[in-house]
C-alpha cells in the first residue's frame, strides 16, 4: 500500500465508523470532554486550542494522543505541525493562511493525514491541485457562528457544490446543529462538524447520535 493509500483508508475507515468530525473547544477540561466525544461514537478529534501555551496544549495533545489509541480514533491537530509532529497525530489541519499544503507535506512526511480549510470555490479548485498533498477539506462556515465570528457564512448551497466537486471527502463545518443537521447531510458531504452542539451538551452522546442520525434520515 503506497503511503498515500495508507493514511486515506485510515481516514475512511475512521469515517465509515462515525461521520461526525469532533473538535475540542468551549470551558470543560479538554480530556473529559473527549473521553465523552470518543465515548459517544466520534472516531476523528480534532484538538483545537488557539490560546493556550505550546507547554499545555503539548501536555494536552499528549493525553489525548493515549486516549484517542485506546479507542482506536484519530488524532488531528489544528493549526501546529511541530505539535503534531511531537506528538505522533495522525494528521494536521491548517487554513488557507498557513503554509501551502505542499510545504507542510514535505514537513510532516507521508504519512501524516493534512486537511485543508476553504471558504470559496476557487479554494475547491485548489484543493483538488493540491490533492496529492492533502487527504479532506473542510468547507465553512455553512451558518454564521460565534466560534468562529466576523466569518461570512458560505451556505449550503457551497456543501454541494464541494460534494459535487472535491476530489477529496468534504467536512461541512460552522453552526451545524441537531435542528438543521438533516439540511446539511442533504447536501451530501463525507462528514459533519458540530463544536459547540457538541462541546456545550449535556447529554453528548445523545446529541451525537441524533447529528449522526440525521444521515439515515435524508438517504
Ligand atoms: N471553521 C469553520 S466554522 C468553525 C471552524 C473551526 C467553527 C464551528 O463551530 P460551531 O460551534 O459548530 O458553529
Ligand atoms: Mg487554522
Amino acid at each position: 500500500m503506497t503511503e498515500q493509500n495508507y493514511r486515506r483508508s485510515k481516514l475512511k475507515t475512521a469515517y465509515e465508523e462515525c461521520p461526525i468530525y469532533g473538535i475540542t473547544g468551549g470551558s470543560r477540561d479538554v480530556v473529559t470532554l473527549v473521553k465523552a466525544m470518543l465515548e459517544g461514537g466520534i472516531r476523528i478529534i480534532q484538538y483545537r486550542e488557539k490560546h493556550k501555551t505550546p507547554m499545555i496544549r503539548y501536555h494536552e495533545a499528549l493525553a489525548l494522543r493515549q486516549l484517542t489509541n485506546l479507542y482506536g480514533a484519530l488524532l488531528i491537530i489544528d493549526d501546529y505541525v511541530d505539535l503534531a509532529i511531537a506528538v505522533e497525530a495522525d494528521g494536521v489541519h491548517i487554513g488557507q493562511d498557513d503554509l501551502p499544503p505542499t510545504v507542510v507535506r514535505r514537513i510532516v512526511g507521508n504519512e501524516m493525514i493534512i486537511g485543508w480549510s476553504t471558504h470559496k470555490i476557487e479554494d475547491i479548485e485548489a484543493a483538488n491541485r493540491y490533492a496529492d498533498s492533502i487527504d479532506y477539506i473542510g468547507v465553512g462556515p455553512i451558518y454564521a457562528t460565534q466560534t468562529k465570528p466576523n466569518v461570512y457564512p458560505v451556505g449550503l448551497a457551497y456543501v454541494r457544490y464541494a460534494a459535487q466537486h472535491s476530489v477529496l471527502p468534504t467536512v461541512a463545518i460552522g453552526g451545524i446543529k441537531i435542528h438543521n443537521a438533516s439540511a446539511v447531510w442533504a447536501e451530501q458531504p463525507t462528514m459533519i462538524c458540530a463544536v459547540s452542539e457538541i462541546t456545550e451538551a449535556e447529554h453528548m452522546a445523545d446529541v451525537i447520535e441524533q447529528l449522526w442520525c440525521k444521515t439515515v434520515l435524508v438517504l
